[in-house]
């Protein structure tokens, strides 16, 4: 299936890997490259060498394209902004944030840029900055969260923009890939899904917790520091609430409670104080497989819905 997306990006399949915090590493990036989508190393809160160390390994195993995860927030955002423009990664895709001052670096390495955004305005202000595409994540997506849900912000954006829109949030099979291309997309970002893909070095904990979910087993938190996440509900994530709907529990204890969170999940399983971030469509997740069997099912059901049917994706 060829899309705007897989020519853009020189893919076989119109689906990116979620850069997830902790989680997407050089194992999980290049099973997903190396199937035919965009793997994707998550460059989160680590410094330049780690990130360096991680697309090494990626190249190392696969020579198809991959991407960097570039978590603005993150306080090496500078440097990782400047390694990858040095290693020319192929593909940059960001987060929580608006990457504009970075494009003309990236763009003289050659690298396609693919801000995440979360509203019609940042993908405007992006398009005028020169990204090649943007990833439109609805609030159904797991991690850090916009407002708006995938099915109204999907068509919003692609009316706004004249680059490739890329779907997110809320997608974890063949039939949410041929919802995107209805809302006027060319490709989806699947996170959750990919979890639990035999190559996802993430938690035994974190695997099992997704593979548990249901339907209303996730549930956002920290709207009140302004960095609303969406995780699995657990005695961490309820306790987080109760703390945040206390006007007496003040703004930096609440920021200490949160610290380390991540990582507590992802790298120790440790299912008492770690946040296990997931998108809704966990309670979907029912199965570790690897991930290019992830895939293969993905575009077998989308082709076999699509059939006769002629969009210009
Ligand atoms: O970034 C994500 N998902 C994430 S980042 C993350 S790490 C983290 N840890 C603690 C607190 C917060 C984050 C875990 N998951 N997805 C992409 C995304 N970007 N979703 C929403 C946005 C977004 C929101 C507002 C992008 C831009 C934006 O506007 C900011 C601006 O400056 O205009």
């Amino acid at each position: 299936m060829q899309t705007k997306l897989t020519k853009l990006l020189g893919i076989k399949y119109p689906i990116i890997q979620g850069g997830m915090a902790w989680i997407a590493d050089a194992s999980l990036a290049s099973a997903v490259s190396d199937a035919g989508g965009l793997g994707i190393i998550s460059a989160m809160n680590a410094g330049a060498d780690w990130v360096r160390e991680e697309i090494k390994k990626c190249r190392s195993v696969t020579d198809k394209p991959f991407g960097v995860n570039i978590m603005l927030m993150s306080p090496h955002v500078e440097e990782v902004a400047k390694m990858v423009a040095e290693e020319k990664v192929p593909v940059v895709t960001t987060g929580a944030g608006n990457p504009s001052r970075f494009v003309k670096m990236w763009k003289e390495a050659g690298i396609k840029i693919l801000p995440v955004v979360a509203s019609t305005a940042l993908a405007k202000m992006v398009e005028r900055a020169g990204a090649d595409a943007v990833i439109a994540e609805g609030g159904e997506s797991g991690g850090h969260v916009g407002d708006l849900t995938t099915m109204a912000l999907v068509p919003q954006v692609a009316d706004a923009v004249k680059i490739p829109v890329v779907a997110a949030g809320g997608i974890a099979d063949g039939r949410g890939m041929v919802a995107a291309f209805a809302l006027g997309a060319c490709g989806v970002q699947m996170g959750t899904r990919f979890l639990v893909a035999n190559e996802c070095t993430v938690s035994a904990e974190y695997k099992k917790k997704v593979l548990a979910a249901k339907d209303i087993s996730t549930m956002v938190t920290g709207r009140r520091l302004g960095h609303p996440v969406r995780a699995i509900k657990t005695a961490y994530t309820n306790q987080y609430a109760k703390l945040e709907a206390d006007s007496n529990y003040p703004d930096e204890k609440l920021e200490e409670f949160g610290v380390g969170s991540l990582r507590k999940a992802a790298k120790d399983g440790n299912a008492e104080e770690g946040c296990f971030l997931a998108g809704q469509i966990a309670g979907m997740v029912n199965k570790e497989e690897p991930a290019a069997d992830i895939i293969n099912d993905v575009m077998a059901q989308a082709e076999k819905m699509m059939e006769g049917v002629r969009w210009d994706v």
